[in-house]
C-alpha cells in the first residue's frame, strides 16, 4: 500500500504535536527527523506484527545471527528506499520547505562494529528480510559505538561516538522481555535421594539485559525482521543502606558495574581488564539471547526436542562461541536434559563462520579467568574438551602434536575456534581461497576428521545501498538500459555487457563518474582544505588500518612518485589523487604510525609546487558506512593490496567494483573471485600468490635489507622516511621493515611486492589514458558485480547451512 504525501503530512504533524508539542513551522530539524522516523517506525511495526504468527510457527525455521558487531550505518534513507516511500516522503517534506537530503545528513551512523565483519552482518540482515525469510540479529546495544576519528596534527585521536543521542529513534525497548544474566559465584554439588548429582550455582551477580529492537526492512518485501540489541543494567539502582551511611559513590557501584558491560564497543584485549570486560560482554548477550530463544520456543512447542527445527543459530566469528556451552547449560541445568541429547540438539542448531586466519585475532581465553567469571560454563567446556580428546585419540592415535593443536583447552587457554568447529554442524570461510586455507591449514585436522562439515560461502554486500541509494545516477542508467529487474536480482547487472561497445553508454558512464567525483571533491575541499583535480585518477584505499592490508605499500608507491618528481620535475604524468580512509585500533602503534605517515606525506606533497598538481594524498577522517557511500561512487581505482593469504575476503572490493572502480589487487580473498567474474583484462593483478608467500615463509631467507641494497628506489623511499617527511621521521616504520620491530622484519612483504605493484600502477596509468578502454573495463566490473550480492550469499547460507526458506514460499 503506497502512501500519499497528504497522508504522510498528517502523520508527521501528528508526531510533532504529540511527541514535541510543536507545529511543523516551529519544529527543529532534529524534531522533524524524529517525527519522520517515528512515522516510518509505525509502518515497519505494522508489517512486523503482520508476520508474527508465521514467524513464531515452530515448523517454520528462522535463523538467529549472533554477532558482537553490526554496522547498520544510517537507516532513514535505507528504510524509505526498501519501503518504496522515498519520493512520497520527499514530497511530504517539501510541503514544509524541508529537504529530505538534509535529514539524511543529520542521522548518525549506528556504528556498532569495527569494520567488515560487522558490516557483513548488517548486509545479511538486509538480505534475509529482502528474501522474505525469517531471521533476527542479536548483539549488544553499545552506548558508544566505534570511536570517531579525528586527525589532529597528523595523528589519529579517538573521541566517543554518542550515536544514541539521535540514533535511539530506531530502537523499540521491550522491557517485558528482559532477561537475567548471572556472573561469577560458585558451584555446589547437591545429591538427591536417587543418588543423582546436580550442580547448583550460588552467590552470583545478576545483571539485567533489556532488549532494544531495531526493525530491519528488506527491499520490496513483506517481511520485517529485528536486530535485538541488549542493554545492561543492574537490578539494584541504588543501595540505600550505603547511601544512608554517606557512601554515595559506593551506593551506586553495582549499577555502574552492570552498565559498563554495554557501555562501549569492545576494546582491544591487550590486558586483563580488557579481557574481563570482553568475556562479560560476550556472555551477557549470549545468555540473554539463548534464554529468549528457549522461552520463545517453549511458547509454541512442548519441549526443547525440536529446538533445532525452529532455530538455526549462527555464530559470526568466535565472539559468540559461548552460545554452545550456554545452550548446553540451559538444556541440562534448567530443563534436565542428559548430556548426549542436549549435545545432539545443540550441535544440530549451531553453525560457524570463520572470518580470519590471523593468529592474533583467534580468540583464546585464559582458563583461570574464564573459570572465575563463568564457573558453570567452564565446567561444560571442560567436559566438551574431555570428550573431544577421546575422539581425537581415536582419530589420530599417533599424532600427538596434531591432537594438541586441535584441543579446546591447552596450556591454560580456551581456544574458541576449536570449540566452534567441534560443536558446529557446518563451518564456512568467506571466500573460496579463505575456505581452502581453512581446510588445508588452520583447521586441517578437523577437515580430515569431518570433511563434510566444511563449506564456503563467499561474502556479499547489500548492493542496493551502494548502487541504488548511494549512486542514483548510475542506478537510473542501468534501469534505463536493462530494466528494473537488477534491484531484485543482481545477476541482471550482466545485461550491461550488451553495451560494452556502445560509445554513448560509455560516455554516460564517464560523465556519471565525473559528477560523483565532483561531489567527493567538494567534500574534500570542505573537510581537508585540499583542492583536488576532478580529472585526476581517483585512487582509493578505504578499510581498517592493518599492516597486512598494506596501506604502507600504497604509500611506498606515492613516496616513489614523489622522489621521481623531485628528481625530474618535468616528468610527464597523469595526475592522481590517492584517497585513504582508515581507522586504527587505539592501541595499535604501527597502524597509527602509518596514518601519521599518510598525513605527513599529504602535507609534504601539498607544500611542493612542483608536485602538488600531479600527486595528491587525501586522508579522509572518520571512515564510516556513510562516508563510504560517498566515496565508492567516485572511485576509479580500488586498492585491494593485502598480502596473499591474509585477507579473508574483503567486501569494500565488491562495493567499489559495483560502482565501476577497477581493482588493483593481489590474488587474495574475494579478489580471486572478482578475477573470475571479470577476467584478467578487467583488473590489475600483481604480487606474490599464496604458494609463493608460503614458500618464502618456509625458506625463512627473506631479507628486505638486501632488497633495498639492490633497488635504489626502495633505498630512496627508506631514506626519505628516515630523514623525515614534513619534518617528521618514521624510523619505527623503517626499522619494522628492515631490522624487525616485533619479531620478523617486513612480515607482510611490502618490499618484496613493491616492484610488481609499481608495474601494476604503471599499467593503471596506461589504461586510464585510453578513455574508451577504461570505460569498457569499468562497465565490465559493474556488470560482473552481481555475484557479490548479499542476497546470493544469504540464499547459499539458507539452503546449505540454515535450512530455511522464504516464509511465503512454504505457506
Ligand atoms: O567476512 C567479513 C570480513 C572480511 O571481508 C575481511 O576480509 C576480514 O578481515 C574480516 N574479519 C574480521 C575478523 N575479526 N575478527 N575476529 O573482521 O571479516
Amino acid at each position: 500500500e503506497k502512501f500519499l504525501a497528504k497522508e504522510l503530512i498528517e502523520r508527521i504533524e501528528g508526531k510533532l504535536q504529540r511527541n514535541f508539542g510543536r507545529e511543523p513551522e516551529d519544529a527543529t530539524k532534529q524534531q522533524i527527523f524524529r517525527a519522520v522516523c517515528l512515522v516510518i517506525r509505525d509502518m515497519m511495526s505494522e508489517l512486523w506484527l503482520e508476520n508474527q504468527e508465521i514467524l513464531n510457527d515452530p515448523v517454520k525455521k528462522q535463523v538467529i545471527y549472533l554477532s558482537m558487531e553490526f554496522l547498520p550505518g544510517a537507516s532513514l534513507r535505507n528504510n524509505l528506499f526498501n519501503l518504496g516511500l522515498s519520493e512520497a516522503f520527499q514530497e511530504a517534506l517539501a510541503a514544509y520547505g524541508q529537504n529530505i537530503e538534509e535529514l539524511y545528513e543529520l542521522e548518525p551512523d549506528a556504528g556498532l562494529g569495527n569494520g567488515g565483519l560487522g558490516r557483513l552482518a548488517s548486509c545479511y540482515l538486509d538480505a534475509v528480510s529482502s528474501l522474505e525469510m525469517a531471521g533476527h540479529g542479536m548483539s549488544i546495544c553499545y552506548e558508544y559505538g566505534i570511536f570517531k576519528q579525528k586527525i589532529q596534527d597528523g595523528n589519529q585521536v579517538e573521541t566517543a561516538d554518542d550515536w544514541l543521542s539521535l540514533g535511539d529513534i530506531w530502537l523499540i525497548e521491550k522491557e517485558d522481555e528482559k532477561e537475567e544474566v548471572h556472573f561469577g559465584g560458585k558451584l555446589e554439588e547437591v545429591w538427591d535421594d536417587t543418588g543423582k548429582m546436580k550442580l547448583i550455582h550460588r552467590d552470583y551477580t545478576t545483571v539485567i539485559a533489556i532488549p532494544k529492537d531495531m526493525l530491519i526492512t528488506g527491499f520490496d518485501s513483506r517481511v520485517v525482521n529485528t536486530l535485538r540489541l541488549w542493554q545492561s543494567t543492574s537490578p539494584i539502582s541504588i543501595d540505600m543502606g550505603l547511601f544512608a551511611k554517606g557512601e554515595y559513590l559506593k551506593s551506586m557501584e553495582e549499577k555502574h558495574k552492570a552498565e559498563v558491560i554495554s557501555k562501549i564497543l569492545y576494546p582491544e584485549d591487550a590486558h586483563e581488564e580488557g579481557k574481563m570486560l570482553r568475556i562479560n560482554q560476550q556472555y551477557f548477550f549470549i545468555s540473554a539471547s539463548m534464554h529468549t530463544l528457549v522461552k520463545n520456543h517453549l511458547k509454541v512447542s512442548e519441549n526443547l526436542d525440536d529446538f533445532h527445527h525452529h532455530y538455526a543459530v549462527h555464530i559470526n566469528d568466535t565472539h559468540p562461541t559461548m552460545a554452545i556451552p550456554e545452550l548446553m547449560r540451559i538444556f541440562m541445568d534448567e530443563y534436565d536434559y542428559e548430556w548426549e541429547s542436549a549435545w545432539d540438539i545443540v550441535t544440530k542448531t549451531i553453525s560457524y563462520t570463520n572470518h580470519t586466519v590471523m593468529p592474533e585475532a583467534l580468540e583464546q581465553w585464559p582458563e583461570n579467568l574464564f573459570a572465575k567469571l563463568l564457573p558453570r560454563l567452564h565446567s561444560i567446556v571442560k567436559e566438551i574438551d574431555r570428550r573431544q580428546n577421546a575422539n581425537l585419540l581415536k582419530a589420530f592415535p599417533d599424532e600427538e602434536a596434531l591432537r594438541n593443536e586441535m584441543a579446546i583447552i591447552h596450556n591454560g587457554k580456551l581456544r574458541m575456534a576449536n570449540l566452534c568447529v567441534t560443536a558446529s554442524h557446518t563451518v564456512n570461510g568467506v571466500s573460496a581461497l579463505h575456505s581452502t586455507i581453512l581446510r588445508e591449514k588452520l583447521f586441517h585436522g578437523f577437515y580430515r576428521m569431518t570433511p563434510d562439515k566444511f563449506t564456503n560461502v563467499t561474502n556479499g554486500i547489500a548492493y542496493r545501498r551502494w548502487l541504488c541509494q548511494a549512486n542514483p545516477k548510475l542506478s537510473e542508467l542501468i534501469e534505463e538500459l536493462c530494466g528494473p529487474g537488477f534491484k531484485k536480482d543482481a545477476s541482471e547487472l550482466a545485461g550491461l555487457l550488451a553495451y560494452q561497445d556502445d560509445a554513448s553508454v560509455l560516455e554516460r558512464l564517464r560523465s556519471i563518474k565525473k559528477e560523483n567525483k565532483l561531489i567527493l571533491a567538494e567534500y574534500i575541499k570542505n573537510h581537508n582544505n585540499i583542492i583536488v583535480n576532478p580529472d585526476s585518477i581517483f585512487d582509493v584505499q578505504v578499510k581498517r588500518l592493518h599492516e597486512y592490508k598494506r596501506q604502507l605499500l600504497n604509500l611506498f608507491h606515492i613516496m616513489d612518485l614523489y622522489n621521481q618528481l623531485r628528481e625530474n620535475p618535468q616528468m610527464e604524468m597523469q595526475p592522481r589523487t590517492f584517497i585513504f580512509g582508515a581507522k586504527a585500533a587505539a592501541g595499535y602503534y604501527m597502524a597509527k604510525q602509518i596514518i601519521r605517515l599518510a598525513c605527513q606525506l599529504s602535507a609534504q606533497l601539498e607544500k611542493d609546487p612542483a608536485v602538488r598538481d600531479r600527486i595528491k594524498l587525501v586522508f579522509l577522517e572518520n571512515y564510516s558506512v556513510s562516508l563510504s557511500e560517498m566515496i565508492m561512487p567516485a572511485a576509479e581505482v580500488s586498492e585491494q593490496i593485502s598480502l596473499a593469504g591474509k585477507e579473508a575476503s574483503g567486501t569494500g572490493n565488491m562495493k567499489l567494483m559495483l560502482n565501476g572502480a577497477i581493482t588493483l589487487g593481489t590474488m587474495d580473498g574475494a579478489n580471486v573471485e572478482i578475477y573470475e567474474a571479470v577476467g584478467r583484462e578487467n583488473m590489475f593483478l600483481f604480487g606474490m600468490q599464496v604458494e609463493e608467500v608460503d614458500q618464502m615463509n618456509q625458506e625463512g631467507l627473506y631479507s628486505p635489507w638486501c632488497y633495498s641494497q639492490g633497488n635504489a628506489n626502495i633505498a630512496n623511499i627508506l631514506e626519505l622516511m628516515s630523514k623525515g617527511i614534513n619534518d617528521v621521521s618514521f624510523m619505527d616504520i623503517v626499522n619494522s621493515l628492515t631490522t624487525g620491530f616485533n619479531g620478523a622484519s617486513d612480515p607482510y612483504y611490502v618490499i618484496a611486492d613493491f616492484e610488481s605493484y609499481k608495474q601494476a600502477q604503471k599499467n593503471v596509468t596506461a589504461a586510464y589514458q585510453d578513455i574508451n578502454r577504461w570505460q569498457k573495463m569499468s562497465l565490465a566490473n559493474i556488470a560482473g558485480a552481481g555475484i557479490f550480492s548479499a542476497d546470493r550469499s544469504v540464499k547459499e547460507y539458507a539452503e546449505r547451512i540454515w535450512g530455511i526458506d522464504s516464509i511465503y514460499d512454504i505457506l
